[in-house]
């Protein structure tokens, strides 16, 4: 309150309304206004607490909040082309966005997973998943830049992904679509669903120490639609959990169709047992085509592989891997607790939260306590595998996480609110209004096993008016709540870019201290490097043009080009000379048909440019980099195809030749 007096109007309105949910009067108006600000409160220069990766939905990006100010950082660029920084653009780049498809610039980016050891976030890398055209990906947290895209085949709408194991031995990749297998004829009617279309979940290997991703397998599976997922942890250790909808496996109208059942499924799958399947070679071999994407750091410059062959686990053959356990009305969210104990499922259209038992499901695993099959695989009976029922929660539960306290909170989309419920007595302990519908939620390590129970955050679904208006659509939100006490309280709204879905929080200290300053040039091992002003060239070979250039404030070398024709593709290897934190230059030339570059300290990247009239071409430095930026500047001179104007560049010494008056 004595902080940001200004404020004070709006939150004590907020207060109020809030006031009007809780049951103590003493959490009501002023009190919790005042102190809300003060609570988010970051004063100018002080780091956030907490770092919060947010998924950009249709964006295809990861942006990068502090909390609690809810202060946007970063957008990392993943499935997306981004003219911000040329990701996408620049040749060292173009190759992350390779898939068998050919080059893909954007993707719809829904779950964030950062990687752990012993069930906690170690800061290391997060993982993205892309939904439209089957990918994962892993962001390297010291650079937070996207390091690694692999494809995965016999996939579709790769939606319950990438959720990882405990030691991220494995990324997990489920299909939301099923399809025919990609060895099959997939020429085939859409009501044959039944008999062609499978569902496949991928295995993703995540090297312990490179974290370079491979498919080690791939479990194929009933042709349901597979949600969510989450592992499990502690005693569900080896154990995966996914939610499953359209078990009735309608291929039209799914809105009704795939809403007829009073029960779907989790599946819960023993990927230790799948694992040991595989490693035993029982696996079939399958011919594929995906393409595997790398960042080499080293080199500043991605490569694209295109691998040929997967091996493929029948779920329905290998016995003890996948079970489905009954789950009421389409469920979405599947979240573990912190103790790996309970499953929870989160039915859309159901009015109550199942509870399961990993113990439980054990027992009725030995016990054979099964009421059928469903494609070959044992269904669990309901009451066996269920601990529990969360009673009248609010209506259209999606997403739980856990506090660390033995509490659970889940987002309630139909009711616009979010429910705090106790695991054990699955008692109803708090409720509070989001004030639009909201989706996933997030509390730091939240789906771990050590969550930091300080804060909630709670993302939008249906975009409401919360902040001044942005024409027909818009602004899309979060909100952050503090859940250290009993009672949640809204501290601030804060706007998200594209679409949230999931998202990941972890204390700033694991991640903020490893960040990469800049990279050092003379570890630079880019083909086209220049390390210095004097090793600068252009190199003509036929009609392409290397032109090796370095960027130093504030000049670049060379700044006059001549010799250039028509027809000619020049590559322009800018080369960031700098070694300091903090000083990137950008590049852009008049006429390129793709983005400006962005070059960190250390680093080439390369602008492809063709010209297409005869002239002179000015190219500029894009970041304000010191006083004299805007003299950061050359041109290009651009001659007819047949000319016979040789290659020369030089910076500094191509003086003025006429003697005109202004030179006097
Ligand atoms: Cu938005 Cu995780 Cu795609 Cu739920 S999903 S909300
Ligand atoms: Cu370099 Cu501006």
């Amino acid at each position: 309150m004595k902080k940001i007096k200004n404020l004070l109007p709006a939150l004590m309105a907020v207060g109020m309304l809030l006031g009007m949910h809780a049951c103590k009067p003493k959490n009501a108006g002023n009190t919790i206004s005042s102190d809300a600000a003060g609570k988010v409160y970051i004063a100018p220069g002080k780091y956030d607490e907490f770092y919060n990766f947010v998924s950009g939905g249709f964006s295809g990006q990861m942006s990068v909040y502090g909390l609690p100010s809810g202060r946007l950082l970063k957008v990392v660029p993943i499935f997306s082309v981004n003219p911000e920084n040329g990701y996408g653009y620049s040749e060292e780049t173009k190759p992350m966005l390779m898939t068998s498809h050919g080059f893909i610039p954007w993707d719809d980016q829904h779950h964030l997973d950062l990687s752990q050891t012993n069930g906690e976030i170690d800061g290391r890398w997060i993982f993205a998943n892309a939904n439209n055209t089957p990918r994962v990906a892993r962001v390297d947290l010291t650079t937070f830049h996207t390091a690694e895209i692999i494809e995965l085949p016999n996939s579709a709408g790769n939606h319950s992904s990438p959720f990882i194991t405990e030691n991220t031995e494995y990324v997990v990749a489920g299909t939301r679509f099923s399809v025919p297998p990609d060895d099959k004829n997939g020429d085939v009617a859409i009501n044959t669903y039944k008999d062609n279309f499978k569902g496949t979940i991928s295995f993703i290997s995540v090297d312990k120490n490179s974290g370079k991703m491979d498919i080690a397998f791939q479990l194929q599976c009933p042709a349901v639609n597979f949600d969510l997922s989450h592992s499990g942890k502690g005693p569900s250790s080896g154990w995966f959990f996914f939610s499953c909808y359209n078990t009735e496996k309608a291929n039209t109208l799914l809105e009704v169709n795939a809403s007829k059942r009073d029960k779907d499924f989790i599946m819960a799958v023993n990927w230790k047992k799948a694992e040991e399947y595989f490693k035993a070679g029982k696996g079939r071999k399958q011919s594929v085509k995906y393409a595997h994407n790398f960042y080499d750091e080293k080199t500043h410059t991605a490569t694209s592989e295109f691998k040929t062959e997967v091996i493929v686990l029948d779920s329905k053959e290998l016995k003890d891997i996948c079970y489905f356990i009954p789950c009421p009305k389409s469920p979405h969210g599947c979240d573990v607790d912190p103790t790996g104990e309970y499953i929870v499922g989160s039915g859309k259209l159901a009015a109550l939260i199942p509870v399961f038992s990993f113990s439980k499901i054990q027992n009725a695993i030995s016990a054979k306590d099964f009421i059928g099959d469903y494609d070959g695989i044992p269904v669990i009976k309901y009451e066996s595998a269920l601990y529990g029922e969360v009673k009248k929660p609010g209506l259209g539960p999606l997403h739980t996480e856990f506090d660390g306290r033995g509490n659970a909170i889940t987002t309630m989309f139909v009711s616009s609110e979010i429910v705090k419920w106790n695991l054990k007595d699955l008692k109803i302990l708090d409720r509070a209004p989001t004030f639009y519908s909201p989706g996933h939620l997030c509390i730091p390590g939240g789906d771990t096993k050590k969550p930091n129970g300080k804060y909630v955050i709670v993302y939008n679904k249906i975009t409401k008016d919360r902040y001044l208006p942005t024409g027909p659509e818009l602004a899309q939100a979060a909100q952050l709540f503090d859940i250290s006490g009993e009672k949640m309280q809204l501290l601030l709204d804060f706007p998200t870019i594209g679409e949230p879905h999931y998202a990941q929080a972890v204390q700033a200290s694991l991640i903020r201290d490893k960040s990469v300053k800049f990279f050092k040039i003379e570890d630079n091992n880019h083909p086209y490097v220049s390390k210095g002003e004097g090793t600068t060239k252009i190199v003509r070979e036929g009609n392409k043009v290397h032109v090796y250039m370095t960027l130093i404030r504030s000049h670049i070398t060379p700044d006059n080009i001549e010799g250039i024709k028509m027809g000619d593709e020049v590559y322009f290897h800018t080369t960031n000379i700098e070694q300091d934190w903090d000083v990137p230059h950008g590049f852009a030339i008049k006429g390129a048909a793709n983005a400006e570059l962005l070059v960190m300290p250390g680093e080439t990247s390369t602008l492809k440019w063709m010209p297409d009239r005869v002239g002179i071409f000015p190219f500029y430095c894009t970041d304000f980099c010191s006083a004299l930026h805007q003299e950061m500047s050359g041109y290009v001179r651009v001659s007819p195809a047949g000319s016979k104007i040789p290659i020369s560049f030089s910076t500094g010494t191509n003086m003025p030749k006429s003697d005109s008056a202004e030179n006097k």
